[in-house]
């Protein structure tokens, strides 16, 4: 489709980004996806680089590509990690977490240098929050974060397994994950600041002062955004 196509002119783009000797966060999702297959075909051609996947999906998928892998160790840090996002803002908030890996993309995106979103044209938004915000959430808690979240307007949903709406959706980490229909957020910072107060809440979707560049496709080039 013609998405399709997008997300691999994003990801080839992203792929120019890539210099021999780097350390890379590996994102999760179909765009991602398209970027870990040309990185693939690139260290087949090779180039020299390793990689920290940020779900068990992708690690499959690179490791399938060999792509050298590194296993998480104290004071590991990435150069560059890529990933998409199911919505991004003018200011490079994002918010992730439609793949159901938005802990360990957090996580390493957290422990990188530089995190490159890379996003087909739908994805640019004026203000976020048309795409419901995903929270992992430990399956004990949920009953009292899905009351906590209803009061804050979230409208929540529990995340059903792919193909089986009759038993919840399992993240790598064995969580739950919860899906929230805020509507416009106007504020996100302050919804993320109200989030992280709730117990059970192991992680929320938004990302926001963590992107530092974003390939985003317009009119059907990849144009650089920054905050
Ligand atoms: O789950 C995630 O955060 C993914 O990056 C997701 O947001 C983007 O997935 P897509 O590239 O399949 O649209």
């Amino acid at each position: 489709t013609l998405q399709d196509q997008e997300k691999q002119l994003a990801a080839a783009a992203a792929l120019r980004w890539v210099r021999d000797g780097m350390l890379l966060g590996l994102g999760t999702g179909s765009t991602s996806a398209q970027f870990i297959i040309q990185l693939g075909a690139a260290v087949q051609n090779g180039l020299k680089v390793q990689g920290t996947a940020t779900s068990l999906a992708s690690e499959a998928l690179a490791r399938q590509l060999g792509i050298p892998l590194l296993e998480p160790r104290r004071g590991l840090r990435f150069d560059l990690a890529v990933d998409g996002a199911d919505e991004l803002d003018h200011q490079l908030r994002l918010i992730k977490g439609g793949g159901g890996a938005l802990l360990r993309e957090k996580t390493l995106e957290t422990a990188s240098d530089y995190l490159l979103v890379i996003a087909d044209s739908s994805k640019l938004v004026p203000t976020l929050g048309r795409f419901p915000l995903p929270l992992e959430v430990v399956p004990f808690t949920l009953p009292w974060v899905l009351d906590a979240v209803a009061k804050l307007g979230g409208a929540p949903v529990v995340r059903p397994a792919v193909g089986d709406p009759s038993t919840p959706y399992f993240t790598d980490q064995r969580n739950h994950i919860v899906d929230c229909h805020f509507g416009q957020i106007a504020d996100p910072e302050q919804l993320a600041r109200q989030l992280e107060q709730i117990p059970g809440i192991v992680e929320h979707g938004l990302f926001l002062g963590l992107a530092k560049a974003a390939i985003v496709i317009q009119g059907g080039q990849p144009m650089v955004l920054k905050p």
